[in-house]
């Protein structure tokens, strides 16, 4: 990575904290991604990517910043990120995904909370986190309590919008989060200066479509009898989609999906026969969060589909194009944002069709239901949805596990006796 030390400190970064994440992150990196064999060339993006994590992008937004742009930074798929490209400003998804932060935040959090939300105020709180320093404005939402208490904390330290989503999915609820969008519409034209207008918003949905429409046409290689990409590779361009520069992203990712459907003609895969396709399912991952991924594909499994906001919930269904008012495309986006299906909304018999319809399509053979310590709404769904899937005949197992790699080596064992079990009733399923 090139010398950025000026431009953290103009940041206010912690300098001697922050050259102890660097110092990490590269082997953890090297350890986890580039020890894969018959990687995609096309991954090299994507490294470069993390080489530079608090790098190149960082720079960017302090040139956009410097001629008078604005940054905002989210927590959440619900924050439509149409509406900030439309006031001609630039969103970076926020959630911190390392262990490093979470000490940092158990300084003002309770420390029986999820390691997302630790994390994430940890990463502000101490001061290492170059992007949290490089936004004008935080956008929060009312989904899970950990996160609604947290903003109260994070608005110490920089402006604070928070956007209330409803719990329930009714008609009365889809007007309120039309209303919300509105409100944060208003919110984003009093930070920029800018007249958010029909053309600038339809722009702005026609990009973050196509931003979908390639995530989709990634993840639909996966579908592929032979994988021509790993899990932890397909989670990592996810990732990576919350903070690029949009069509950066769509290029380069365009350009990797072309390389993938020559390898599923070619026949050409990255596991080898008998590997156990994996569905996972559950809490966001955020970067660098690669544990579960990792542990699953070093340990006779690949990670075919993600139903999680880092996988399915944050690219499935477009806003519809072909609106002709403000009024109309507010209403459109609403329709699309209230079709995700978070556990934090009552009934949410949606995520379990979601699962059953993903686990067919991606021809799984087992679901892992993963969800991070603390997440109330996602740990209490897992009873319904396991119910859901053993009346499919669908083998699933819930794996509760934090940021620390502590549990790494039960993980594993766990795993391996899972897939196992999956090979043993294949087995019998032939004989029969
Ligand atoms: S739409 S999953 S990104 S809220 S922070 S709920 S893990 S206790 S992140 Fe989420 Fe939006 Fe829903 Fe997706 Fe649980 Fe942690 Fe809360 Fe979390």
């Amino acid at each position: 990575m090139a010398d950025y030390r000026e431009l953290w400190k103009s940041l206010n970064i912690d300098l001697e904290k922050h050259d102890q994440l660097c110092a990490v992150l590269p082997e953890f990196f090297g350890d986890i991604y580039l020890s894969q064999e018959n990687r995609p060339e096309g991954m090299n993006y994507y490294n470069f990517v993390v080489s530079e994590i608090h790098g190149y992008r960082i720079k960017e937004l302090a040139e956009y910043r410097e001629k008078g742009g604005k940054v905002f930074g989210s927590f959440c798929v619900f924050v439509p990120d149409e509406v900030v490209l439309a006031g001609d400003a630039v969103v970076v998804g926020l959630c911190g995904g390392s262990d490093f932060w979470v000490p940092d935040g158990e300084k003002v959090l309770p420390r029986n909370m999820c390691p997302l939300i630790k994390a994430s105020v940890g990463a502000k709180v101490g001061g290492t986190c170059p992007y949290f320093q490089s936004v004008d404005m935080l956008v929060g939402e009312t989904t899970c309590d950990g996160k609604k208490k947290a903003w109260e904390i994070l608005e110490e330290y920089t402006p604070m919008h928070v956007m209330d989503l409803p719990q329930m999915k009714r008609e009365k609820d889809k007007l309120h989060w039309m209303d919300e969008i509105k409100i944060f519409k208003e919110q984003v034209e009093g930070l920029t200066g800018n007249t958010i207008t029909k053309e600038k918003l339809e722009e702005g949905i026609k990009l973050i479509n196509q931003k979908r429409k390639v995530l989709q046409r990634l993840y639909n290689t996966r579908k592929a009898e032979n994988l021509p990409i790993s899990g932890k590779d397909a989670l990592l361009i996810t990732q990576i989609a919350f903070y690029d520069d949009p069509n950066r992203f769509i290029e380069k990712t365009t350009e990797l999906c072309e390389e993938l459907e020559a390898r599923i003609e070619r026949e050409e895969r990255v596991f080898k026969e008998g590997t156990k396709r994996i569905l996972v399912t559950g809490t966001p991952m955020a970067i660098p969060n690669w544990k579960m991924h990792h542990l699953i594909e070093t340990s006779g499994g690949a990670v075919v589909c993600e139903e999680t906001c880092t996988g399915t919930r944050y690219f499935e269904n477009l806003v519809d194009e072909n609106k002709n008012t403000i009024e109309e495309q507010m209403r459109a986006l609403a329709d699309r944002y209230l079709g995700i299906n978070c556990a934090c909304f009552t009934p949410n018999e949606g995520r379990i069709d979601d699962i059953i319809r993903l686990y067919k399509e991606y021809k799984a053979e087992g679901v892992i239901y993963y969800s991070l310590p603390f997440c109330h709404t996602y740990a209490l769904e897992y009873k319904k949805v396991k119910e859901a899937l053993e009346k499919e005949g669908i083998p699933v197992m819930m794996i509760e596990s934090d940021y620390s790699l502590q549990d790494a080596g039960q993980i594993k064992t766990r795993l391996e006796a899972f897939f196992e079990m999956l090979e043993t009733s294949k087995e019998a399923a032939v004989t029969k």
